[in-house]
């Protein structure tokens, strides 16, 4: 992609809902450049309309196939979607990214959707701000629902879910024990649960499994209780009642607003500041130094709550030359 855009066209672009402007702020703010902060500044007044819903769930869930399926039926309103998937791959296989590709691919001509993957790279959590900012594009681009799906396996995934409007967990019968199998706290996330592949064996027992595990939780009367729905992706069954569910608990949400938005909003000021609190000790720390650390938390001559706080005496010390996108 060639520098097609300056930075005030490139805003002007996103919010006029121009696909290639979005695609290429998109690429900034995934690279982490200064362009894409300037960006995200420029934009954010006008983002917080859209619908956020984060679904996330065991890998092979078949989640992309649902969040195709609920793109359609929500397209059918006349509502523009757009779709941020992370690709639990690595970076180097690049496999995962073309699967969803193809299993959203009918949406691809159409101009109401727009559907981007980003892989996981794992630097300070910088997934969650990247996906942040990704929903934070879609937004300011006008599309009135943004999906992000997830596999629920890393603790930042999980997060990331649980800070969308509406959290979807999505379980299979197959996935063994299916609650079990997940990582902890995924079922704590979840709004609305899905038992997906409800068309295999042990859909029921699932559903039954995931009600059990919740009566164990004390709730308050007037506190809302995860319903289960079950769905079929490949055929589309369900899909209406998960959209209904969806309608139910953002009428709930709205007679109790304020914590979920708050929540969301204080995540990511965490995760920016530890973001930006290790991008400054990269900087400010000499060639080797974090290496040399290490080795002598290896070799035990240091405690890694030592060296923790010996590395942040230093990060908070050392000369700082410019944040990045602060000019
Ligand atoms: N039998 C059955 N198969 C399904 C269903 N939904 C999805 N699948 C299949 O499950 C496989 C995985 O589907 P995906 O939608 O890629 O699953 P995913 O959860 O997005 O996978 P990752 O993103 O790789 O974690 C595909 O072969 C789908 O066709 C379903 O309801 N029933
Ligand atoms: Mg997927």
């Amino acid at each position: 992609m060639t520098a097609a855009f300056t930075g005030s066209s490139l805003a002007a672009g996103v919010l006029a809902g121009d696909p290639r402007a979005v695609a290429r702020a998109m690429s900034l703010v995934e690279d982490e450049t200064p362009a894409g902060v300037r960006l995200l500044r420029a934009i954010f007044p006008r983002t917080g309309r859209a619908q956020l819903l984060g679904v996330t769930g065991p890998p092979g869930a078949g989640k992309s196939t649902l969040v195709d399926r609920l793109t359609g039926e929500i397209r059918q309103d006349g509502q523009a979607v757009g779709v941020v998937a992370v690709d639990p791959t690595s970076p180097f296989t690049g496999g995962a990214v073309l699967g969803d590709r193809v299993r959203m691919g009918r949406h691809f001509s159409d101009p109401g959707v727009f559907i981007r993957s980003m892989a996981t790279r794992g630097n300070y959590g910088g997934l969650a701000r990247a996906t942040g900012d990704a929903a934070l594009i879609l937004d300011a681009a006008g599309k009135d629902v943004v999906i992000i799906e997830t596999v629920g396996v890393g603790q930042g995934e999980v997060e990331i879910a649980a800070t969308a409007d509406v959290a979807i967990v999505v379980l299979v019968p197959t996935s063994g024990d299916g609650i079990q199998a997940l990582k902890a706290g995924v079922m704590e996330i979840a709004d609305i649960f899905v038992v997906n592949q409800s068309d295999l064996d042990g859909a029921d027992r699932l559903v039954q499994n995931i009600a059990a595990s919740q009566a164990l939780r004390t709730a308050a009367p007037d506190e809302w209780r995860p319903p289960i729905v079950k769905t079929v992706a490949t055929t589309g069954e369900g899909i209406p009642e998960l959209r209904a569910e969806i309608a139910r608990f953002q009428v709930h949400a709205a007679a109790t607003p304020g914590s979920r938005m708050r929540g969301r909003q204080a995540f990511r000021l965490r995760e920016l500041l530890s973001q930006r609190f290790l991008e400054r000790l990269d900087r400010v720390l000499p060639a080797g130094e974090w290496e040399r650390v290490i080795d002598r938390m290896a070799a035990r001559e240091i405690d890694p709550y030592s060296a923790a706080a010996e590395l942040m005496e230093r990060a908070m010390h050392a000369p700082e030359p410019t944040l990045p996108g602060s000019a």
